[in-house]
């Protein structure tokens, strides 16, 4: 079959060996907060920062053996190049240890480094300005009270000493977010301020030495949360002009837009004016912004937008959504998988469609455009799955999983 659909696609002008080869190529950074809900490791609060996790589907894991375990899962069942993309709430402490956001260091999370070489993956990272009491009033680096706002710059700080630990115990570089929920349910009084002073933390994070070459700080915008639907201090306006400003790397989350605005019409733009820029792939429902990621048009068109430009090796493509109402790692494996779907799917996209294009033709743009659809892409997809030894059937294999071992934690 596959060299039938092989001869298919080259009587369009697509060599199907050369996208395989490609596509196994593209890391694909992994969030691991699908695993337990957004928990992590190191506080007892409750997701806050107008991010939900809805749903109490048995078998979360609440140790960082068993996220492990369950993220191994998810390494076995998905091909391809993968990251682990950890939070800092996921500070492992040792027995009777524990440290405030604010002063984690590399040693908390000496654990997390053993696993990723061991499974020679690199590590991306995330401040977490969420879930803590030092978030007063819901603010964090926008805060008008001083100690709250140097608590987070610390947090901040410490974070990029931990990512450059990353990059340096890895060999490979570290993509270091940044995202607060800092906004407001109602109407401000006051736009500019907490603006201001977001501008100001974020230039004494960035003000302490790391390695620009080891470390890429992006910074996430977003347009509204949850309970703060007036107004949100990290606006997409606010965060690529600071991003282009201090040369660090915009983050666009596709959940974070207003529904018409799609991100797949924004990667060219950012692409023509920044070196690299990073993407949260997501999956936008009414009011949530992270659904699991499906192989739908929309995860098509970023990854075709991103293919068309050759900007492979310029884009840093992670996942991030988080769903509790079905089974956690299917959900993992399900989002993964449709990304790298939609990155096979746009591999395969002719050259000639440009060309069309260019010549106004119009019509049968249209018409080529419909009928790779019903080309036999999932030959090809079967064919990789096949090539990186990653069985297609992963539910079965998920299922066991539940019933050996997820069923078994209370
Ligand atoms: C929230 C942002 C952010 C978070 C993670 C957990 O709206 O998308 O990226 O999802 O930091
Ligand atoms: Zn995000």
């Amino acid at each position: 079959m596959y060299s039938e659909a092989k001869d298919l696609y080259a009587k369009l002008g697509v060599d199907t060996e050369k996208a395989l080869e490609t596509l196994k190529n593209i890391t694909i950074s992994v969030h691991c907060w699908q695993g337990d809900d957004v928990v992590g490791f190191d506080s007892k609060e409750s997701l806050s920062g107008g991010i939900q996790t809805t749903g109490n589907y048995p078998g979360k894991a609440r140790t960082p053996e068993e996220l492990m375990a369950d993220f191994d899962k998810v390494l076995e069942l998905t091909p391809g190049k993968k990251k682990l993309n950890l939070h800092a709430c996921y500070a492992i402490f040792g027995n009777g240890e524990h440290a405030d956001r604010d002063s984690i260091e590399p040693k908390h999370f000496e654990a997390w480094v053993k696993y990723a070489k061991e499974r020679k993956i690199g590590i991306d990272f995330n401040p977490t300005f969420f879930s803590h009491p030092m978030v007063k009033d819901g603010l964090t680096l926008t805060s008008p009270d001083d100690s709250v706002r140097k608590f987070w710059i610390r947090h901040g700080q410490q974070c990029l000493k931990i990512s450059e630990y990353f990059a340096n115990e890895t060999g490979i570089p570290c993509v270091m977010n940044i995202w607060i929920p800092d906004g407001f349910k109602d109407y401000p009084a006051d736009r500019l301020g907490p603006r201001k002073r977001y501008m100001e933390s974020l230039d004494e994070i960035l003000s302490i030495p790391f390695d620009r070459s080891k470390v890429f700080v992006t910074l996430e915008s977003k347009v509204f949360g949850i309970g703060l639907e007036a107004y949100t201090a990290g606006s997409a306006e606010f965060c690529m002009n600071y991003v282009n400003s201090r040369h660090i790397t915009p983050l666009m989350d596709n959940g974070h837009y207003h529904p018409t605005e799609m991100v797949s019409d924004k990667i060219s733009s950012m692409l023509l004016f920044n070196d690299r820029i990073a993407l949260h792939v997501t999956r936008p429902m009414r009011w949530d912004s992270d659904h699991v990621v499906l192989f739908d048009d929309e995860t098509k068109e970023i990854m075709k937008e991103i293919v068309r430009a050759k900007a492979t090796d310029r884009v840093f493509i992670a996942t991030d959504y988080f769903d509790a109402s079905i089974n956690r790692i299917s959900a993992w494996v399900t989002g993964l998988r449709s990304v790298q779907k939609a990155l096979l799917y746009a591999l395969l996209e002719p050259a000639c469609l440009k060309e069309l294009q260019d010549k106004a033709d119009f019509t049968q743009l249209m018409v080529r455009q419909e009928e790779l659809k019903t080309m036999p892409f999932g030959t090809v997809w079967e064919e990789y799955l096949k090539r990186e030894n990653v069985t297609s059937d992963y539910y079965s294999v998920i299922r066991k999983y539940e019933d050996e071992v997820l069923t078994k934690r209370n």
